[in-house]
């Protein structure tokens, strides 16, 4: 067996975030050091409810779990922000207490600078929100990106359209970005292997129904029907802001364990707009020197085979 990736979890209580803390938790080759929540496509009470009672449900409540307090500057829409409820309201999720005991004191960028600084191994950042927290926990202490092994990123839209429909907006940029532009730009200026796993790969990874049939057949693994109940809820994701929920998150997690020929990425130089009309807008900068290894296209038959094993897992 492979050596385990120390990984720290920073995520942002969307459904796709719940599905990613529980497909992490069933990877055997990761330790997980800790989990932070970014308060945007959620509600901090909410996402703080569900991550402790999946670390409940899987016997992980030794995982410390911190708050993040720092909000970006443009919000997400409070009905996506609302779907997250509906996790908690689960029978599963309902009848598991909560334990509160994961619960540090701190807030996550003194969190996530504490176990930087901490760790006697480099740590795989892994980050399915905005990436406020980790930037504003690196600003504090520069020589911390020395024990960062990478960062993995769900954010951007580099050579495809973007996720946001606001009226001063022209659809460019990708909501983890948009959240927070400013703590976007500085992020790719930090020395920092980064994999920015964006809207390009995603794309090839929208929830359809043959995908939840599949997964429905193995609804006597209590992981399997759990996610396919959370996975339910995204099926009429809101046509005015977009048609389809896609494996965002669920895919940047699947990185840590899945076999790479899963994911094609590309190296390039890139940097963040940070004003209208197309603010939080990954750009590509030839010669600026910040190199990002982009995910451009992924196999999407392989990622959905490694997430419908994974969920046939146990609570392990
Ligand atoms: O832009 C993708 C990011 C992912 O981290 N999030 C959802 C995933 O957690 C924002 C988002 C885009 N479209 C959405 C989103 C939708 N239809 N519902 C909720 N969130
Ligand atoms: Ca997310």
């Amino acid at each position: 067996m492979s050596a385990s990736k120390k990984v720290l979890f920073d995520h942002d209580g969307g459904i796709d975030d719940l599905l990613s803390l529980i497909l992490l938790l069933t990877m055997e080759n990761v330790e997980v050091v800790g989990i932070t929540i970014t308060p945007a496509d959620c509600f901090l009470e909410d996402a703080t409810t569900s991550t402790l009672k999946i670390l409940k449900l899987f016997g992980r409540t030794d995982i410390p779990v911190a708050k993040g307090d720092l909000y970006g500057v443009n919000p997400f829409h409070y009905d996506w922000r609302a779907q997250p409820k509906i996790v908690n309201a689960l029978p599963v999720i309902l009848s598991t207490p909560l334990d509160t005991s994961p619960l540090q004191p701190s807030s996550a960028q003194t969190f996530i600078a504490e176990t930087l600084r901490n760790s006697l191994d480099p740590i795989t950042c892994l980050m399915t929100g905005p990436c406020s927290n980790l930037v504003a926990a690196l600003s504090d202490n520069p020589e911390l990106p020395n024990n960062i092994e990478e960062v993995i990123w769900m954010g951007g839209a580099v050579q495809t359209k973007g996720n946001v429909a606001m009226h001063n907006h022209n659809g460019s940029a990708e909501w983890n970005v948009y959240w927070d532009p400013f703590a976007a730009q500085k992020l790719f200026t930090l020395d920092l292997n980064i994999k920015l796993i964006a809207l390009d790969a995603t794309n090839c990874l929208p929830i359809d129904i043959p995908f939840l049939t599949a997964l429905a057949a193995h609804r006597q693994h209590p992981l399997a029907d759990l996610a396919g109940q959370c996975w339910a809820t995204t099926i009429n994701a809101i046509p005015a802001y977009e048609y389809t929920y896609h494996l965002w998150d669920v895919m940047a997690t699947s990185v840590l364990d899945i076999d790479p020929d899963a994911i094609e990425y590309q190296k390039m130089e890139l940097d963040v707009a940070i004003a209208e009309p197309n603010q939080g807008q990954t750009i590509p900068s030839p010669g600026n020197n910040q190199w990002i290894d982009v995910a451009i296209s992924a196999n999407r038959e392989k990622i959905l085979a490694y997430v419908l094993r994974q969920f046939q897992r146990g609570f392990i």
